[in-house]
């Protein structure tokens, strides 16, 4: 393994007066780049009566407004955009319908420095110009395989551009190219444990040395199955599309917490309830400022993601505070095999095709790869209709599903009334998976 284990050592180590020194100069800049661009964002602005002007030190950030993901859908598609199209070479996007779809811009310079952060973390799980990184994290919109894979050709490793899916040829490349660092979802590399067993491999027959693993929840036992099966040391990383996509934080060799990437991230944590900013060590709701980007610049924007920052020392000499995994969220969606799923986009698709909106989804984790089943009642006429149809029926809402929300459920059509109502608001997630 390398010595070095930092990418940019100056930054990633500098004492933490002269980052949050740093962190107010860019603040200062980025607060007027995006009231003199973003007339979305000015109003808001304009709302609360702030100005430029009244935001001096860094505690004036909670004068701001924040922005959400209904923010996003307000001003979809060009309307938080900082920057002439014609500066823009790239956007990423979640899935989704349109109403919750992320569109997120980026500039030449905002591809740079996003790639940096995917390299701090590759360097930081001892990864260098040695190496041999398979990146089977999807590419395309998803920001996983391309967010990685620039990181790679930053730190100088031979990049495998795997993307996800057909294993079996991730096995072959893994096996034949020697390579040494894994990166794609927790419950992918699971089940590339398993299959390398499968396929008669042990742990030691491969050269993987760690995995970097993200964009979903996982735990400290997931992380010990994985490390076991692949014989590796796995590593978290965490990131949204929003905010650029993975590499806003990193584990280091330490494995407690992840070091958010604090020279181009300003984080919060506030109340989700009341959007108090709570002090340091409060489990809260965790709020981004992105202090470089230029053309999907976001300020105050709500993740939802619960967590807990901690500025503990850390041994690995990095200075930038450490965020706890995601221990939830304060909306309902869900993460399943990756996939950002919310329960309003499979009601959709039953409206759609002409179902009652009385459903529930039921969420479990077996064999450490996602299960989703929908289960969905019949009307009586539909009822009347389906009998010897179930199964065609159950196939093609499910697959309409897919189409919706890119992962395909297990649907199961229920007798007319026999799911139960609910008296207050509708439970309609039961996620048995305990993540948390
Ligand atoms: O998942 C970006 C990413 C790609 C991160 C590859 C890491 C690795 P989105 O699809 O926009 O972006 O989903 C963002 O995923 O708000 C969290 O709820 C969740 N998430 C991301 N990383 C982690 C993690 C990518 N390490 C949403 N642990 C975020 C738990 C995570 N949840």
């Amino acid at each position: 393994m390398s010595e070095k284990r930092y990418y940019q050592e100056e930054i990633e180590t500098m004492p933490v007066e002269a980052l949050r020194e740093l962190q107010k100069e860019k603040l200062l800049k980025q607060v007027r780049h995006v009231y003199d661009n973003v007339p979305y964002y000015r109003a808001k602005m304009e709302e609360l009566g702030v100005t430029p002007d009244d935001i001096k030190e860094l505690e004036d950030l909670s004068k701001l407004p924040f922005l959400s993901k209904t923010d996003l859908r307000d001003a979809y598609p060009y309307g938080l955009l900082g920057m002439p199209l014609s500066e823009c070479v790239r956007i990423h996007s979640t899935s989704g319908t349109t109403g919750k779809r992320v569109v997120a811009f980026y500039t030449q310079k905002d591809v740079d420095l996003w790639e940096d952060c995917c390299a701090r973390a590759i360097v930081a799980v001892g990864g260098s110009k040695e190496d041999v990184c398979q990146v089977c994290y999807g590419y395309g919109l998803f920001t996983g395989g391309s967010g990685l894979h620039g990181g790679s050709h930053k730190v100088g490793c031979l990049t495998l551009p795997m993307s996800s899916g057909n294993t079996e040829r991730q096995i072959q490349f893994m096996m034949d190219l020697n390579a040494t660092i894994l990166c794609c979802t927790p419950s992918y590399a699971a089940y590339l444990g398993e299959s390398l067993k499968e396929a008669g491999y042990k742990p030691e027959d491969n050269r993987l040395k760690a995995g970097i693993f993200g964009a979903e929840p996982w735990t400290e036992e997931m992380r010990r199955d994985i490390e076991a099966s692949l014989g590796i040391k796995a590593y978290d990383i965490y990131g949204l599309t929003e905010t650029s996509g993975p590499g806003v934080a990193f584990e280091c060799e330490e494995q407690t917490g992840m070091h958010i990437n604090e020279d181009h991230f300003l984080a919060e944590i506030i109340d989700p309830d009341t959007g108090e900013v709570l002090p340091e060590g409060s489990k809260g709701e965790l709020v981004f400022t992105a202090l470089d980007k230029e053309a999907f610049p976001l300020l105050r924007y709500r993740t939802k993601d619960i967590c807990v920052l901690s500025r503990k020392k850390c041994s690995c000499g990095r200075t930038h505070v450490k965020m706890s995994k995601p221990m939830g969220r304060s909306d309902d969606m869900m993460i399943i095999r990756g996939v950002n799923v919310f329960p309003s986009q499979i009601e959709a698709v039953l409206l759609k095709e002409g179902y009652p909106p009385n459903y529930y989804i039921e969420v479990d984790r077996v064999n450490n790869s996602d299960t989703l089943d929908v289960f969905v009642e019949l009307t009586a006429e539909q009822f009347e209709d389906t009998v010897g149809k179930f199964s065609a029926r159950e196939n093609a809402l499910a697959e309409a599903i897919k189409t919706m929300v890119g992962v395909k459920p297990k649907v199961h059509l229920v007798n007319p009334k026999s799911i139960a109502r609910s008296e207050g608001k509708a439970v309609r997630i039961v996620d048995k998976r305990k993540l948390h």
